[in-house]
């Protein structure tokens, strides 16, 4: 089956997403999402002007040859542009495999391993009451598992906290916008928020938490410590993972489970975190970390040392990242949570896909390939829009992790 041709969509129904389109000299076309959020055309230009002149011609049945082409024969491998250009290209084949096929795409990769995967929505709010009004909201929906973030005190705007609280969207300026943080006012103010949700909300739900990135290692060790009473299912991102030894401090003073990985492109990312049992859950996702192709193999590696998955699924992931991770997840031994911000309608319209939510569990459906498809004549309506991530500064002016 020839690769006949190949194209980029780009499309902003809300926000932007890149898509890759591959057709076939059999008739069948498989789709793979390319969206890397503020850096979308990067990733365009990388596919157009790069991958697709190499990919025309090829046997499009032979996906791991492929994904080992544009990996290795890059020369400059990995990086977030690369490896979601990889990611994109692995996801369309196997789009088209399954459903040449005629199979949903968890079949291929071995069938169900569960009935359902279980999701986790976000809520959020300035205040503590307002975040568990919004949690209880996500309980009466049937979620199980719950993201609380709230406001923290004396600062304008806090990580997680949105004015739409359906659709969190922290690519909000054509530049940058810039937020002013502070870690003391965040470091006491974060276990009143989970103390208040037992109360509130109860022990059967699991309650999760994202500190993106912004402590140091031993202000991160300090938090775990914090909210060990409450039980979380996961503390995210405690500091950022370029120096993954930094975990072993964070490690050694706490057993609140630690989750981390949105940013990884690469299994070299995550290969001392899994080896050395620094984390607990890994949170990339097929769109960054190099499509199915390249999440199994994280996966596999996780398995070994009893840590489970956790896919990042941010409303910039598009649906079809979506409906990709849905397969996996369903069909992976290790897995933990799948990340479920629900997208705005006006996406939901561009990208009709098969998977649906259910008692707190979304299904990938039984259509065939991953069961997300792109309504192209709408998607041209939404044209591009520049937009980039926040930055952040300390108080003094300084640059901060966002
Ligand atoms: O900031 O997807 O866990 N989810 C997150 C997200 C990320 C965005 C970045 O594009 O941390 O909100
Ligand atoms: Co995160």
């Amino acid at each position: 089956m020839k690769i006949t041709s190949a194209r980029v969509i780009v499309t902003s129904p809300g926000r932007n997403f890149v898509t890759l389109k591959i057709e076939t000299d059999q008739g069948l076309y498989g789709l793979g999402d390319a969206t890397l959020n503020g850096r979308e055309l990067s990733v365009a230009s990388y596919l157009t002007d790069h991958v697709i002149p190499t990919l025309i011609g090829r046997d499009a049945q032979r996906i791991e040859d492929i994904w080992q082409y544009l990996y290795k024969g890059a020369y400059w491998r990995r990086g977030p542009v690369t490896m979601s250009a990889v990611s994109a290209v692995d996801t369309a084949l196997w789009d088209i495999k399954a459903k040449q096929a005629g199979l949903p795409l968890y079949q291929l990769l071995g069938g169900a391993c569960r009935d359902g995967v279980m999701v986790y929505g976000h809520a959020n709010g300035e205040t503590i009451d307002e975040t568990l009004a919004e949690a209880q909201g996500y309980l009466d929906r049937g979620y199980l598992a719950i993201r609380l973030q709230t406001g923290v005190p004396g600062l304008k705007s806090t990580y997680g906290v949105s004015g739409d609280k359906m659709f969190y969207e922290p690519a909000d300026g054509a530049n940058p916008t810039e937020h002013v943080w502070a870690t003391a006012p965040y470091q006491r103010s974060a276990p009143d928020l989970f103390a208040a949700a037992r109360q509130n909300l109860g022990w059967d739900v699991h309650l999760l938490h994202d500190a993106h990135h912004r402590l140091t290692p031993i202000e991160a060790a300090r938090l775990g410590k914090d909210l060990e009473p409450y039980r979380l299912f996961w503390l995210e991102d405690a500091t950022p993972a370029e120096n993954p030894e930094a975990f072993r401090l964070i490690r050694r003073h706490t057993t609140t489970p630690l989750a981390v990985g949105e940013v990884f492109n690469s299994i070299h990312d995550a290969r001392t975190l899994i080896q050395e049992q620094l984390i607990d859950y890994i949170r990339s996702t097929v769109v960054h970390a190099g499509g199915i192709t390249g999440l199994r193999r994280i996966a596999s590696l996780a398995d070994l040392y009893g840590v489970k998955t956790g896919c990042h699924g941010a409303t910039d992931l598009s649906p079809i990242c979506m409906g990709a991770a849905l397969h996996f997840d369903l069909s992976v031994p290790n897995f933990g949570v799948q990340e479920y911000m629900r997208h705005s309608e006006a996406t939901d319209a561009v990208f009709p896909h098969a998977y649906r939510f259910d008692a707190g569990r979304l299904h990938p459906g039984e259509a065939p390939g991953h069961g997300v498809d792109i309504d192209e004549d709408l998607a041209a309506q939404y044209p591009y829009e520049r937009r980039s991530l926040p930055v952040n500064r300390l108080e003094d002016g300084t640059i901060h992790d966002w």
